[in-house]
């Protein structure tokens, strides 16, 4: 064992001798578990894990093992530290049919999937708040795309994939009237609908498109999973409210014993498409999508495909689940659904096969407007009892054991598929959400760890004010007990979260773009092409940045109540060597420049004088020189254009004077 192994393992026995609680985890032989976390400097996790950021709306990226935080890659909430949804390049990508929406809450991760496996392609993850789903390149690490969906609120079910990304999913948490409209909320049964999304995904790029919705009788649609395997062609997800409540749902909605699971034949609703029994729905939705010259435009669509169950017989079922359920999780195989009834006391698993079988022989107990509820004995294939209090996500080893989180006693409690027994319980610090497997909800989990993603974190950090950060615990699942190794900070408040192996992405990361394919219009490939432009009040900057300086880095000839749009090319064509760009009392974020890109910045200076820029990316020994000077005038002054470029040389030697190009 190496020195710094031993010095590891003497302060893991230390922290855990200290601790002194009566409830101690049970760290695996203490310095055996320091030991399995330990990745040596100068190497690699295994696995990258993909958190949610919550209500940071963003992507946190971390490495396992280690828990060692790798990117922040910002999604739905403007991220100044790179300039997302500030730079006039992405801006676009936040656009709604609510305007400009800078942040939402984004719950759920999911890898696009090749034969119901992680493929190491996308990374979809849903906007709550603002229904919305993005779409991430894991080759860049980038935001690619953000779909809006229509006639839904609390997009939360969402955006599971099914095996091949046939579909990413939607579905609504608060239901709402779709078309949305002035009613009252006393109203709500009759005119409120629990509308379910299903988006095409291209095979190809990766583009998403909205394929059709599925009203649905106004519950509150929580969670989802695809079906795979045998259940392949059906998606499944669970509903609470069942009372349908419009208010006090803490009361209101836990009076039934039994909500229900929606299961949706998504191959019938295809099928259902192509005989045109959906209506046309009009709905103006944004579609935003970062083009081949990496800037993010806004497409409108205009209006869905909505099925109806009693248009489209066949095509959803309820399953009684109890008590108001929370996830819904399908095992390896694709027989069992595992539902999270978060105010059971038992775990109540749905079996595929059965749910067929009650199908055929039409072994109902209800109707729901025209959803025939299957009698739950019919599907139910077992329940864990005793599996501790407040179930709520179940993620799976592919060894024939599911893991399911438990919120209200704080723990995970494993159990087998096979007789739905619990084999172990572990304590988590402290109230469970989710937690993840890498690969636990696909096909063929890849195992080796469970990460409680925790609520609740007091006494396990040094104490920061009344905020917390949200806490991850590392769990060993390679033997027959779960054993803890680590403790981690985890930014914004992860719900779900997905893990890969390292290999399947990490040789195929993008380094550097490629300078002479930049289309950007405003691009400058070299410092000869650089420019200052005028047109009426709007001045456009074509500049560049190389280590270590701008060009150019002296203008005047500026006005108050320009606007002035510094378009800045990182010409460096190496890894890792981006550039910054902040000026002044811009009203407004910096931009990050990765090498060969081109990032525009949009300032309106409000007062005369002299005002700096500069890089803030520590990128040479010379960083600090990196700088350069503006001239503000007063408006209508006659302070000509003038810049340190070759492009002004040329013109003024040409005897343009000081007349420049464009004024
Ligand atoms: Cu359980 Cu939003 Cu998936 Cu949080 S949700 S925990
Ligand atoms: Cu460029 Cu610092």
């Amino acid at each position: 064992m190496s020195r710094l192994s031993t010095l590891a393992v003497a302060l893991a026995s230390l922290a855990v001798a200290g601790c002194g609680r009566a409830n101690a985890p049970r760290v695996g032989e203490v310095g055996d578990a320091a030991e399995k976390v330990y990745v040596a400097p100068g190497k690699y996790d295994e696995f990258y894990a993909f958190m949610s950021g919550g209500f940071d709306g963003q992507v946190g990226v971390y490495g396992l093992p280690s828990g060692r935080l790798l990117r922040h890659v910002p999604v739905f909430s403007q991220n100044p530290e790179n300039g997302w949804g500030y730079s006039e390049q992405t801006k676009a990508m936040l656009t709604t049919s609510y305007g400009f929406v800078p942040w939402d809450d984004a719950h759920h991760p999911q890898l696009s999937q090749t034969a119901g496996v992680p493929d190491g392609r996308w990374l979809f993850i849903n906007g709550n708040n603002t229904p919305r789903i993005a779409r991430l390149d894991l080759s860049r690490f980038e935001t690619e795309e953000i779909l809006e969906i229509p006639n839904s609120a609390g997009n939360h079910s969402s955006p599971f994939v099914t095996e091949n990304n046939e579909y990413v999913v939607g579905g609504t948490r608060f239901s709402i009237p779709a078309p949305n409209r002035d009613v009252s909320i006393e109203d709500y049964k009759t005119a409120f609908d629990g509308v379910l999304t299903f988006v095409r995904v291209d095979s190809a790029t990766g583009h998403m498109a909205i394929a059709f919705q599925i009203r649905l009788p106004a519950f509150d649609y929580d969670l989802a999973h695809a079906g795979k395997g045998p259940s392949h062609g059906w998606a499944f997800f669970t509903s609470y409210n069942s009372e349908q409540g419009n208010s006090k749902l803490e009361v209101n909605a836990s009076q039934n014993d039994k909500d229900y699971i929606a299961a949706i034949d998504w191959k019938r609703a295809e099928a259902c498409l192509e005989q045109r029994k959906a209506t046309a729905v009009p709905a103006r939705y944004a579609h935003n999508r970062l083009g081949e010259d990496g800037i993010a435009r806004s497409e409108w669509g205009d209006g869905v495909k909505m099925l109806t169950p009693a248009a489209c017989p066949g095509l959803a079922y309820y399953l009684p689940t109890p008590k108001s359920p929370h996830g819904v999780d399908v095992d390896p195989t694709g027989e069992f659904i595992v539902a999270g009834g978060k105010l059971a006391a038992l775990i109540p698993v749905h079996s595929f096969s059965k749910m067929q079988k009650a199908i055929a022989e039409k072994a109902f107990a209800a109707e729901v407007k025209g959803i025939p509820v299957l009698k739950y004995e019919a599907t139910i294939a077992g329940e864990v009892q005793n599996p501790g209090l407040g179930p709520l996500h179940t993620e799976f080893d592919g060894k024939g054991y599911a893991y399911t989180s438990m919120f209200i006693s704080s723990e995970i409690t494993k159990w087998s598929l096979k007789d739905f027994k619990v084999v172990d319980r572990v304590p988590t610090y402290y109230s469970i959400g989710h937690l993840m497997i890498p690969g636990g909800d696909s096909r063929k989990p890849f195992g080796k760890y469970v990460v409680a993603l925790n609520k609740i974190t007091k006494d396990r950090y040094l104490p920061t004010g009344p905020e917390l950060a949200h806490s991850a615990q590392l769990y060993e699942i390679t033997g027959e007990r779960m054993k803890l190794l680590l403790d981690f900070p985890t930014i914004g408040e992860p719900h779900y979260a997905q893990a890969l192996p390292a290999e399947l992405i990490q040789d195929r990361q993008l380094k550097m773009y490629p300078l002479m394919e930049n289309k950007d219009p405003y691009a400058a490939k070299s410092e000869k092409t650089t420019r200052v432009e005028r047109k009426g009040n709007v001045v456009h900057v074509v500049m560049t940045s190389v280590r270590s300086h701008f060009m150019p880095d002296k203008i005047e000839g500026i006005r108050v109540g320009d606007s002035v749009y510094f378009h800045v090319t990182n010409l460096e064509q190496d890894w890792d060597v981006p550039h910054g760009f902040a000026v002044l009392g811009a009203n407004n974020a910096e931009l990050l420049m990765m090498p060969g890109q081109t990032r525009t910045l949009v300032w309106v200076p409000q007062r005369v004088g002299i005002f700096p820029f500069y890089c803030t990316d520590f990128c040479s020994a010379l960083h600090q020189e990196m700088q350069g000077y503006i001239r503000v005038s007063p408006k209508g002054s006659n302070v000509p254009l003038k810049w340190n470029s070759p492009s002004y040389q040329a013109v003024a030697g040409a005897g343009a004077g000081a007349g420049a190009p464009g004024q």
